[in-house]
């Protein structure tokens, strides 16, 4: 079959002069701080990541997912834009648009999921010699979540000592990966509904490798040329991600460093300190940040730090590392993803370490215009011109302890006086699942049923999952905020992870006080009875597993479907830009959760392909994927497919859906 118009064909991506969410010529980002920064590198003839996309247009072919570069007989590059009817150009092959949209989405989600994968095996193998003893800096510090992982694995926990269970567990994790047939462990905890959809449409995750190698077999030359079938696999290499990888990532983590809790934080550029040696980790991987957190606070290292002028060492995070620490020691926040480049270009940041996923290039050419160090730590993840300290698990505070040492050293170097904006906010972050249903039942009748009956009862009229990046094709910060409002004011509870939760936390969202007051009456009682904010910050990006474990809860405690396709619930990544994002958008779409993205979809060349993940889906798997530009349009989307769930469930009330005119969005900005 060949591309053709269709009904669902998302709007071509903006590929022109910067423009905002809402289509019109704005500002490159809603944040204050970034803004000065900004102001301050075009002055100082810095480059950064926004100038360089108004520089450098994407290739209109590759955006629309039509460029196969599979053989050496391409690249072939078909043409996305075609009069109704007319044969679409095939690849020299003859792979047809169709194949090769789906191919390249296949991809992605690929990398997306190995990328999780791969960090989700550095943990189980770190938690196995910790647990083994052969390595003594990390121990265990949630037995209670060990207990249910050791359930979960099939031991007989009653029987067993700590020792033996955390080692089985560690074992078993490790299988996860390596396994040839069967199911994925944790696929268990999806309601039983959903794992007989799997079954049935041919989803269900063997191994958390083979799905992802057996993806990139089919999307090599000459192998899967079916669309449905490659979209199909690459639905269970997401899902091996959701309910493997990122769930083993997420649970082995907070074995080892403590399931978050409601705890404090602070966000934005202003959480760095002139006075003091500031070292922001970057990245993904808690496992040396955890080592970072205590060698910051050494006495010895800060006497040193005093030694050279300094009044002490002051750490922050960005990105997901920083969601790590923050969620579990309360560790302040520099910025999300596109802020990266701004903290150096402050010229306070005296060592910036990076560990994998989500670090641009470009970071050693800005730190070479300051005194920073740019410092990467894992043999995975270098950059030409940085200083490598390998990270050695098996002697991380040795490594921490030299990091910080470099830090406080480049302290002295500094080149005249930081620009540091004001800006920061007070948030209150740690939402675990387990949290959320203490803070809603309480300690002794931990529970999700408050949720389900306020959610029958009409005062949340559903819940929405709103995650992912920042990208610098669209206004910094500006959809995920603009999107959230409206779905507050719209009584929808807000789950949230990545940078998404920082663009929150920057504009007041995460605060309790802060946040109330753009929530719709009933979601602002519920939250204020609880003493919750209307976003709930979950953590980083493997943490998405989170949001599906709470989904699972959800449908666990009754009264809202068998499934979680028959929760009010949506998901949406409204500035993604990673190939993590696409594989964790597919595994909410085949894990049942209606999902939009914005900015960009991938397969926007091939209609086929776009109209089979936006409708045939639905019917399949029972969600499917959606995209907008206008964050309002996706918020209205998301609204609309809750009430949708909402008459199916027979909960539906006749209610007033807020549409926000332009007086007030004006007010939001
Ligand atoms: S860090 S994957 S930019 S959310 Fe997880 Fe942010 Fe996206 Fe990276």
């Amino acid at each position: 079959m060949e591309a053709k118009k269709g009904k669902n064909q998302p709007k071509r991506p903006a590929t022109g002069a910067k423009k905002g969410t809402t289509g019109v010529m704005t500002s490159l980002t809603v944040c204050g701080a970034s803004k000065a920064i900004i102001d301050k590198a075009r002055a100082s003839g810095i480059s950064t990541v926004f100038d360089r996309a108004a520089r450098m247009k994407p290739c209109p072919i590759g955006v629309a997912g039509l460029c196969c570069k599979h053989c050496a007989m391409g690249p072939c590059r078909v043409a996305p834009e075609l009069p109704d009817g007319a044969p679409t150009q095939a690849g020299l092959c003859g792979a047809t648009a169709d194949t090769i949209a789906a191919r390249n989405f296949a991809r992605m989600v690929a990398a997306g999921a190995a990328a999780h994968a791969d960090h989700a095996r550095n943990v189980a193998e770190v938690f196995l010699h910790a647990v083994r003893g052969s390595i003594t800096d990390y121990g265990v510090k949630d037995v209670q979540k060990l207990l249910q992982l050791g359930i979960d694995f099939g031991l007989d926990v009653e029987r067993m000592g700590i020792r033996d269970i955390a080692i089985a567990v560690g074992e078993r994790s490790l299988e996860e990966f390596g396994k040839q047939a069967g199911e994925l462990v944790l696929c268990k905890r999806a309601p039983l509904k959903r794992q007989e959809i799997w079954r049935a449409q041919g989803l269900m995750p063997r191994g958390i490798d083979r799905e992802i190698v057996e993806l990139m077999h089919r999307t090599h030359m000459g192998v899967d040329q079916d669309y449905e079938n490659l979209i199909r696999q690459a639905g269970r290499a997401a899902l091996a991600d959701g309910w493997g990888g990122s769930m083993l990532a997420t649970e082995l983590q907070d074995v080892l460093f403590g399931t978050p809790v409601p705890i404090v934080g602070r966000i934005n550029l202003g959480v760095l300190k002139k006075e003091y040696v500031n070292i922001i980790v970057h990245g993904h991987d808690p496992l040396l940040s955890e080592m970072i957190v205590a060698a910051s606070q050494d006495q010895e290292l800060i006497a040193a730090a005093k030694t050279r002028g300094a009044q002490g060492i002051n750490l922050a995070g960005m990105c997901c590392t920083a969601s790590e620490i923050l969620l579990r020691h309360g560790i302040p926040v520099a910025g999300n993803f596109l802020q990266q480049e701004l903290a150096i270009i402050t010229g306070a940041v005296d060592a910036m370490v990076i560990d994998v996923q989500c670090e641009m290039q470009s970071l050693q050419q800005v730190a070479s215009c300051f005194h920073t160090r740019l410092i990467t730590t894992s043999p995975k993840a270098k950059i030409r011109g940085a200083r490598h300290i390998a990270f050695n698990e098996h002697n991380p505070m040795d490594d921490a302890r030299e990091i910080v040492s470099a830090a406080i050293e480049a302290f002295s170097q500094r080149l005249g006086t930081p620009t540091i904006p004001e800006a920061t906010q007070p948030m209150v972050v740690g939402f675990s699942c387990e949290t959320i249903a203490y803070v809603l039942g309480g300690a002794f009748r931990a529970s999700f049923k408050p949720l389900n009956d306020n959610i029958i009862g009409g005062r949340i009229r559903g819940i929405a999952g709103v995650v992912g990046c920042n990208n610098a094709r669209t206004t910094h910060d500006a959809g995920h905020l603009e999107l959230i409002k409206e779905l507050l004011k719209n009584d929808v509870l807000v789950l949230t992870t990545g940078c998404s939760a920082m663009a929150c936390g920057k504009a007041g969202l995460l605060s309790p006080d802060t946040g109330l007051t753009v929530c719709g009456q009933g979601l602002a009682e519920v939250c204020e009875a609880i003493g919750i904010p209307p976003v709930l910050h979950m953590g980083s990006c493997v943490d998405n597993s989170r949001i599906l474990m709470a989904a699972s809860a959800m449908v666990k405690e009754g009264g809202l479907g068998d499934d979680i396709a028959e929760l009010p619930v949506a998901g949406a990544a409204p500035e993604w830009m990673s190939e993590k994002a696409l594989a964790i958008g597919h595994y909410f779409v085949a894990s049942g959760v209606y999902t939009v993205f914005g900015v960009t979809f991938p397969t926007s060349g091939s209609t086929i392909v776009t109209d089979h993940l936006f409708g045939e889906l639905e019917h399949q798997w029972g969600a499917r994927w959606d995209f907008a530009h206008d964050p309002h349009e996706m918020a209205q989307k998301m609204i609309a497919h809750i009430d949708k769930k909402r008459k199916a469930l027979g909960i539906d009330k006749a209610r007033e859906r807020v549409l926000f005119d332009m007086t007030m969005r004006r007010e939001m900005d």
